[in-house]
């Protein structure tokens, strides 16, 4: 069986794909520029999906990352979910300053994959007198349904890489659990964790990594 962290530092990983989601103007697109360095007061509302390559340092592993932003716009709801397919884990972000983009947490939650990990992001942190939800309610929520919380500000930086980086390392959590366990990968769409589109076929990229390119 392959070694994890010889197979995690092998340049040929395939990047985990994060998806970003949660109401519009909630901060995803800031987050997300923030993150890889984009400049952006005020972004545009994003429309249908911004995508952005990235490595982020986890674990002394240099980890790739394909992060699909999402558009929180009403407009865009029965589109965005084609771009979840494959994911690998999700941020679902809302906005501490407005109540209902934390109520709807919930049905984003409903929206993406089953089984991949999800980081609950609340952000605006820095607008501490306009905070609309307390942290107990936050607490409650998270806790209940086994979700880490990262409050964070894309405005001033505050644990934006802390957030991205959580979700990574549970991201490597399950890929590691599927290497050294194949037969969880049942091949089933729900089993999206794992695979990737190649053009016009899917295949088990756990698989061509394992016994493909990097025999070990
Ligand atoms: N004060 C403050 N403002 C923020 C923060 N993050 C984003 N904003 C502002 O909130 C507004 C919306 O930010 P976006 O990043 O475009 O939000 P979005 O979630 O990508 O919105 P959609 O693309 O429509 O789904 C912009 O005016 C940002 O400048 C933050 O951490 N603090
Ligand atoms: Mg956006």
């Amino acid at each position: 069986m392959a070694d994890w962290t010889e197979a995690m530092s092998a340049s040929q990983a395939k990047p985990f794909k994060v998806i970003v989601v949660g109401d519009s103007s909630v901060g995803k697109t800031s987050l997300t520029n923030r993150l890889v360095g984009i400049e952006s007061e005020n972004p545009q509302p994003t429309v249908g999906v911004g995508r952005h390559t990235h490595r982020m340092r986890v674990n002394d592993q240099d980890v790739p990352i394909d992060i699909h932003d999402t558009a929180g716009m009403e407009t865009f709801r029965a589109v965005v979910p084609n771009f979840y397919r494959h994911a690998d884990g999700a941020l679902v972000v809302f906005d501490l300053t407005d109540r209902q983009t934390f109520v709807d947490v919930h049905e984003w939650v409903q929206d993406v994959p089953k089984n991949i990990p999800i980081v609950v992001v609340g952000n605006k942190s820095d607008l501490k007198d306009r905070r609309q939800v307390p942290p107990e309610d936050i607490e409650q929520y998270t806790s209940a349904n086994g979700f880490e919380f990262i409050p964070t500000s894309a405005r001033n930086g505050t644990h934006v890489i802390d957030a991205f980086t959580n979700l990574i390392v549970k991201m490597m959590e399950v890929r590691r659990r599927l290497l050294a366990n194949p037969a969880e990968d049942g091949g089933g769409e729900e089993n999206a964790v794992i695979r990737v589109q190649h053009e016009d076929t899917t295949e088990s990229w756990l698989e061509r990594w394992t016994f493909g390119w990097c025999v070990i």
